[in-house]
């Protein structure tokens, strides 16, 4: 397999999978300051030309929870359960890509992404919207985690890898991560996973 990756947000839930089931991934780093994921050949592969996209054997896939499902899949693992814990997974794999990535992403975009790639100074209307959506809907995810462990049932599973996917940044993109301790106590959790702490391939620094 060969996972096509930067040190950006959306690989890196591939990677931290990659990484944490110790998947056989021969990793391609794709510098996107060099426009490296808009090359002809990069694009037959994903034409949206984004990262990441994974290449095993004659199947292509692109979109990271897609990537995700298929690493734990093919490593029979209960990242992605095949019971009835996988509607819960779809369940907060929608909320995240519809709402909460979208929020936490924003921020991430307004403070880190535009000062590394030089696009431009922090937007203060999108902030100011973004922190107040990302403050509701992480009262949602407070609430649910008050007596749980993790999202869906008493393991991990690709949903934790994905809803926490902007809280690694929380500090740098001004995410109020501490007003929801709950949320909080749930990331420090998965932060003591090496594979989310650290999941990108020794290359580049992480953004
Ligand atoms: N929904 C896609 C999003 C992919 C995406 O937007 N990737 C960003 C990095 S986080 C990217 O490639 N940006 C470069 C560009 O759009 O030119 C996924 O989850 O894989």
């Amino acid at each position: 397999m060969k996972l096509y990756w930067s040190d950006v947000l959306s690989p890196r839930k591939a990677c931290a999978v990659a990484k944490y089931l110790q998947s056989p991934v021969e990793y391609a780093y794709l510098d996107l300051a060099r426009g490296e994921h808009k090359t002809p050949e990069y694009l037959v592969l994903n034409p949206n030309g984004k990262v990441p996209t994974l290449v095993d054997g004659a199947r292509t896939l692109w979109e990271a929870d897609a990537i995700m499902c298929h690493l734990a899949a093919r490593a029979d693992s209960g990242l992605w359960p095949q019971d009835d814990r996988q509607i819960e997974v779809i369940r907060w794999l929608s909320w995240d890509l519809a709402h909460f990535y979208r929020s936490g992403g924003t921020l991430y975009f307004e403070y880190i992404i535009k000062q590394r790639f030089g696009l431009g100074s922090v937007d203060p209307v999108e902030v100011k919207q973004a922190t107040d959506e990302w403050r509701r809907l992480a009262s949602v995810l407070d609430g649910h985690l008050r007596d749980r462990h993790w999202l869906v049932g008493g393991g991990i599973t690709i949903a934790d890898f994905a809803v926490a996917a902007t809280l690694p940044y929380a500090q740098r993109a001004h995410i109020p991560l501490d007003e929801f301790p709950n949320v909080r106590r749930w990331h420090d959790r998965l932060s003591e996973l090496e594979a989310w702490r650290d999941p990108f391939p020794a290359l580049a620094a992480a953004a």
